[in-house]
């Protein structure tokens, strides 16, 4: 019963007993041991709240800007591949629910609804970002770019973690055979090894840095590297002029032993900072948020705000557009209830002393954390 739901990995539970098993397999799938897709979550129990007291918090705001777009709440709905597995309406579901929070909804290359059905099923002035896999077939990346820019999209994020499909052996096992219905822009060539390898062979993996400056030609919309994994390539991101980064291991379905997206941010945060390049870029993650104290402590170590991907899926499939109205207002009850226990009115007054991550940097990169600085992180020397 939703009105049992009270977390988002309530409704994790509810899906996977109510799916159907390929569907089920395809969202939940991770790469190989899904050792990342499994850290992604636990990363954030090893960074622990230093709460303020004696704060006036009786008003709570946790509205906030992304890209230049004023959200309710520092979380986005992040691109997930087809939607029509889990719900026979799709992506749409998604749109709806998010323009009841006011939340920005990421439109997916590999969605089951058209790219214009999405941006029809948007209201008003409905924000929405568009995520790209690129075609070998440059021509056809141009052409997708520039009909998303058309449509009012505010935001390219270039999915950059993904030359190659992960193996997800779930996905693999499962034999899943009716990719075609379920994908608007893939070309379903081979349906023998799941749905991901089915839909993903025109992804181009000769993508480069070379390319940047060309979609940089061919678009004013903000450009965003998603899928970035490591502080020498958001120095680079900066270098090659684009507006934003997202730290994150594709759910931990592409490379396993990736680190998870929170454990990137406090390796990068601390290397900006000493730059004074914070306000260079903006930087996001997603992967394993599941409470807004993720949220939180994201924020705190400097990310501008969180994609959520896997939990509206499930809420969608598992009660359609009811079931993510309730996962995204769960979510701001917890933001509001917890920004209020550390003591903070705003996401404003979200700062790195208000969490301590030493469980996190004994884990997190092999570098002892103490010997982070500029020199071996200078792009030029690596
Ligand atoms: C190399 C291509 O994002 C997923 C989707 C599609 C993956 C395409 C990767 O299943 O993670």
């Amino acid at each position: 019963i939703l009105e049992q739901c009270y977390n988002l990995m309530d409704f994790e539970a509810v899906a996977k007993n109510t799916m159907k098993k390929t569907a089920w397999a395809y969202y939940s799938s991770g790469a190989d041991d899904e050792i990342t897709m499994r850290e992604n979550h636990s990363a954030f129990h090893k960074i622990w709240f230093r709460p303020r007291i004696l704060v006036d918090v009786e008003k709570i705001d946790f509205s906030t800007t992304m890209l230049g777009t004023k959200c309710d709440i520092p979380f986005y709905v992040t691109a997930t591949a087809l939607g029509k597995l889990g719900n026979p309406e799709g992506e749409v579901v998604l749109t709806r629910a998010a323009k009841k929070h006011n939340v920005v909804q990421m439109i997916p290359t590999l969605a089951s609804c058209s790219f214009d059905e999405i941006m029809d099923a948007a209201e008003g002035d409905q924000v929405q970002w568009m995520q790209l896999y690129v075609n070998k077939d440059r021509a056809i990346t141009k052409k997708i770019v520039q009909h998303a820019e058309s449509r009012g999209c505010k935001g390219l994020f270039i999915t950059v973690d993904a030359p190659q499909l992960g193996r997800r052996e779930k996905d693999m096992r499962s034999k899943f055979t009716d990719v075609g219905s379920s994908v608007q822009n893939g070309d379903s060539t081979d349906n023998s090894q799941g749905a991901a390898r089915a839909i993903s062979s025109f992804i181009d993996p000769a993508l480069s840095w070379k390319d940047i400056p060309w979609f940089q030609s061919i678009t004013k919309m903000p450009i965003i590297l998603k899928g970035v994994q490591r502080v020498e390539d958001v120095i680079r991101a900066i270098e090659a002029g684009v507006q934003g980064v997202v730290l994150s291991n594709h759910g931990g379905r592409q490379l396993d032993f990736a680190r998870s997206g929170v454990e990137v941010l406090a390796e990068v945060m601390p290397v900006l900072r000493e730059r004074n390049w914070e306000d260079r870029i903006e930087i996001y993650i997603d992967g394993g948020v599941r409470r807004a104290t993720d949220i939180i402590k994201a924020l705190c170590l400097g990310a501008k705000g969180v994609g959520i991907g896997r939990p509206f899926l499930y809420s969608m499939s598992a009660y359609g557009q009811p079931g993510v109205d309730r996962a995204m207002q769960l979510l701001k009850d917890e933001m509001e209830m917890n920004m209020r226990l550390i003591g903070c009115s705003s996401v404003d007054q979200l700062n790195p002393t208000l969490v301590d991550t030493r469980g996190l940097s004994m884990h997190t990169t092999g570098v002892p954390s103490d010997t982070l600085g500029l020199s071996i992180y200078d792009p030029l020397v690596n």
